[in-house]
């Protein structure tokens, strides 16, 4: 691969705004130069493509630190493959995902990545690395988790909900925690108390409400505050960090804040969802809610902007989208009758550079957070950074080259997820890929794909590069 030049863009990383030229060279960023110069004339004698970016941005490729492609749930699968689900992603601006390998009860550590291996190879359009979700904390999968480490996989999910499936009880997790604190990876809280809901799932059946919206009222806010609460006590009687996954409550926000307020290494994500739709979509007429069932759950349309206000002042620092595709048809539909057998899960991993840049338009956020929240600290909270995540000399040409003025409507239509629904069918957004490049090469360009599968490759990650 020869040399790209992208002339007079807007460069936006997490730290600049600057018009510059950025000289590319096989996969990697080389130089950014300014314009006007001369240099960028000589870069581009003999360079295989010039690209014109005057009057666009020119930003990092999307870092999505949590995927879940053929995710069983349910007694179903996720519909996005990895070929699916990162072309997808490569047609929204994001460059690299982060899936979770899944470790099944009575499985090891080992079998359940090989797993996720074997389903990821070869398929990818884009990066990809691995987290590990622990379904099955015991001797031997402690003892794993250091060689794990050692291998790359830097971060491991438990969960404080899904009883009899993923859950972990609370002395697993002080384990897992310890183990975390000895080998420096970074336990991921599913933070939700599912011994709770499952209570309240039973009773609410019983008293028969089975629509969709009582997924929103069982797993009540504070449960998920409460779960906070335990997550961050038990990491800190681990002398562990932890980060808090698909955050969506305001109480439970405000655990991460005073956390963080006492200087601990407490983290949170929260997912576009959450920042733009609510519970009244779950409870939208007929079953059209079941659209909405993601755990932790859509909540009242006020927590919004308490999570806009978090992700301003970094108590919350990463937006991920938890992309777990259900199709409305055959899928969401087993929980048609029991609201509580409805696959969890939503699409998001297409839109998520978009709704934020739109988040921008809105006045929520400044577009260098834009970039950060999306970009540079999920990079940089799973130590991928500077690889991913910014525009520098010596980082992976990753690079979407934005038009920040053009319009599209979102749509099942049109989208490039496997699935038969969008959540935000109808809605107008302002702002748009034009162009991205994949370590150097233009996998979407004009409306038009231009990726291969297999082009992806495997990211071993450092551990996060944010504790102190
Ligand atoms: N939440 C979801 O919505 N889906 C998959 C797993 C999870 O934790
Ligand atoms: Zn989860
Ligand atoms: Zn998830």
């Amino acid at each position: 691969m020869g040399r790209t030049v992208i002339r007079n863009g807007l460069v936006i990383t997490a730290a600049d705004e600057v018009t510059a030229d950025v000289l590319i060279d096989g996969e990697q960023v080389v130089a950014l130069g300014m314009p006007g110069s001369g240099l960028a004339d000589t870069w581009s004698d003999g360079a295989e493509r010039v690209i014109d970016a005057t009057g666009r941005y020119v930003v990092p490729g999307g870092v999505d630190v949590h995927t879940h492609m053929e995710l069983p749930f349910g007694g179903t699968f996720a519909s996005d493959t990895f070929e699916t689900g990162t072309r997808a992603a490569a047609w929204g601006g994001t460059t690299t995902i982060v899936d979770f390998a899944v470790q099944g009860v009575g499985q090891s550590l080992r079998e359940g990545l090989d797993n996720w291996f074997a389903k990821a190879e070869g398929e990818c359009a884009i990066d990809y690395g691995f987290h590990m979700i622990m379904g099955d904390v015991n001797d031997q999968s402690l003892k794993e988790m250091d060689v794990l480490v050692g291998e790359g996989i830097t971060s491991f999910k438990l969960f404080m909900a899904y009883p009899g499936v993923f859950y972990s009880d609370d002395g697993q997790i002080l384990r897992a925690m310890q183990s975390a604190s000895g080998n420096g990876s970074l336990i991921m809280m599913h933070a939700e108390n599912g011994i709770a809901i499952d209570v309240l799932i039973a009773q609410a059946l019983e008293r028969g409400q089975t629509d969709p919206k009582y997924h929103g009222v069982v797993r009540h806010a504070l449960l998920e505050a409460e779960a906070t609460h335990r997550a961050i006590q038990l990491a800190r009687v681990a002398g562990a960090p932890v980060y808090i996954v698909h955050l969506s409550a305001l109480e439970a926000l405000a655990e991460v804040t005073a956390a963080r307020d006492l200087g601990l290494n407490a983290f949170a994500e929260t997912c576009p969802q959450y920042l733009y739709l609510s519970t009244d979509d779950l409870a939208r007429p007929g079953f059209e809610g079941s659209k909405y069932v993601c755990s932790t759950p859509l909540r009242p349309v006020e927590h919004q902007a308490e999570l806009w206000k978090g992700l301003r002042t970094n108590d919350l620092s990463v937006v991920s989208t938890d992309h777990c595709p259900f199709c409305f048809k055959e899928q969401k539909e087993l929980g048609v009758g029991d609201f509580s057998k409805i696959p969890n899960g939503l699409p998001g991993v297409e839109t998520r550079m978009d709704l934020l840049h739109q988040a921008v338009i809105d006045g929520h956020i400044s577009r260098r957070r834009w970039i950060e929240i999306a970009c540079t600290t999920p990079a940089r909270m799973f130590g991928l950074y500077p690889r991913k995540g910014t525009i520098a000399p010596g980082a992976d040409a990753d690079v979407v080259i934005y038009d920040p003025a053009a319009e599209q409507v979102m749509s099942a239509e049109t989208h490039h997820m496997n699935v038969d629904y969008s959540c935000y069918e109808g809605r107008t957004l302002t702002g748009k890929v034009a162009t991205v490049l994949s370590r150097g090469k233009v996998v979407v360009d004009g409306g038009e794909y231009l990726g291969r599968k297999g082009d992806g490759k495997y990211l071993t990650r450092d551990t996060c590069q944010y504790l102190t």
